[in-house]
């Protein structure tokens, strides 16, 4: 079972390396540990079970952050219709995106950073995923509003980036746009 010492916090360089792709079909181990993530991400939404493991909600988990650098990421939230979307996912690609962005009106957190990091993350409004998963289907995934915003976060994991990498100096931008 994960549990929060299975975590890896900043400064853990696998958390700045590109992850490599899963080869397919997943290995027997891959799929058990993407599980196990899905696993964790679920416990730790549960209060009596996050008590008792002293677990902190997440809503996704990505493999670096168990220090495994693979392309695989796992997710417990649900859409503005109270849709439960629940999925480990292998290889998942940003297919396509809108011009359009939004962000967290509080910002993000992250379960590899133990520390609150103000500002505003861009992300896309809305993003269309294609991967592979955990039962093995290929899927092409049209996301918006919150759950976009969780895909991304677990892309970027995969990537090396931290949501903290985002965060625009809005001052500095608003400096250069009226030139001073
Ligand atoms: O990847 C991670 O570190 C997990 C992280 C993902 C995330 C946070 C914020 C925006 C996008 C993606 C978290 O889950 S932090 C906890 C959190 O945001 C949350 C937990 C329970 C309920 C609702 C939100
Ligand atoms: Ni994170």
């Amino acid at each position: 079972m994960i549990t929060m010492k299975d975590i890896v916090r900043e400064g853990h360089p696998v958390l700045r390396q590109i992850a490599n792709e899963v080869s397919l079909p997943p290995s027997q181990e891959d799929k058990e540990t993407l599980q196990s993530m899905l696993e964790f991400v679920i416990n730790s939404q549960d209060p009596e079970i996050a008590e008792k493991y002293d677990l902190r909600p997440g809503v996704g988990l990505a493999a670096p952050q168990i220090g495994v650098p693979k392309r695989m990421f796992a997710v417990h939230t649900t859409d503005d219709h109270d849709k439960l979307i629940s999925m480990g996912i292998f290889n998942p690609k940003i297919v396509s995106h809108s011009v359009e962005e939004t962000h967290l009106e509080n910002g993000e957190g992250c379960l590899s950073v133990d520390r609150e990091i103000p500002g505003i993350v861009p992300r896309y409004a809305r993003i269309t995923i294609k991967g592979t998963t955990l039962e093995g289907e290929e899927v092409t995934l049209r996301l918006r509003g919150f759950p976009a915003i969780v895909f991304q976060h677990e892309l970027d994991h995969l990537n090396g980036i931290m949501f903290y990498d985002r965060i625009a100096d809005f001052k500095d931008e608003l400096k250069r746009e009226i030139n001073i």
